[in-house]
């Protein structure tokens, strides 16, 4: 039975490689209008310079701990500080989602040097990696006054210059 053994074995092939990508490790991108693009892990995001934040809502207090995107943006060239001015501060950061979730915010205001938010990538919440629903990365806002620009799921930061 030649054909029968053909098919067995691209079916055991599938199955192989199906399983890879449900144990593939999780990471977070960072693409587009930067020197260097990133494909971080959780154990790159763990070597990097570390924050928290403390967000409360519907009187559940959650502290999330990660990297401030701005430092994240940094290691990726992206120009912040000194360097976001001119048509550098016509850059925008989409925040996507692996659900389709999309949500931008401008350079500017993800640079503390200019502005007064916080913008984390956060990996932890009350101490253990962030799993199931939430992803492995969520880009926490505890700035903000509602819940809708902290980005569960989140899968890459992708950077967009208007003016050229
Ligand atoms: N990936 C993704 N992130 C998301 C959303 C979404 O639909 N997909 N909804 C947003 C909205 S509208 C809110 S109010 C908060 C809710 O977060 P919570 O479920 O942790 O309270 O997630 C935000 N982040
Ligand atoms: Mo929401």
């Amino acid at each position: 039975m030649p054909l029968a053994f053909v098919g067995t074995a691209s079916a055991l092939v599938t199955t192989v490689s199906a399983q890879q990508s449900v144990r593939a490790e999780p990471t977070v991108q960072v693409t587009g209008a930067v020197s260097q693009s990133l494909t971080l892990k959780a154990s790159d995001l763990a070597a990097m310079p570390r924050a928290s934040v403390r967000t409360e809502s519907n009187g559940i207090v959650t502290t999330y701990e990660g990297v401030w995107v701005a430092e994240v943006l940094k290691k990726a060239g992206a120009p912040l500080g000194n360097a976001l001015r001119g048509a550098a501060l016509s850059t925008y950061v989409i925040a996507v989602a692996s659900d389709g979730y999309q949500v931008v915010f401008s350079l500017g205001e993800l640079d503390p040097d200019m502005s007064g938010g916080q913008f984390l990538l956060a990996d932890h919440a009350n101490g253990q990696a962030l799993f199931g629903e939430t992803g492995a990365f969520r880009l926490v806002v505890p700035t903000d006054k509602r819940g809708a620009r902290s980005v569960r799921m989140l899968s890459s930061l992708q950077v967009v210059t208007v003016r050229k």
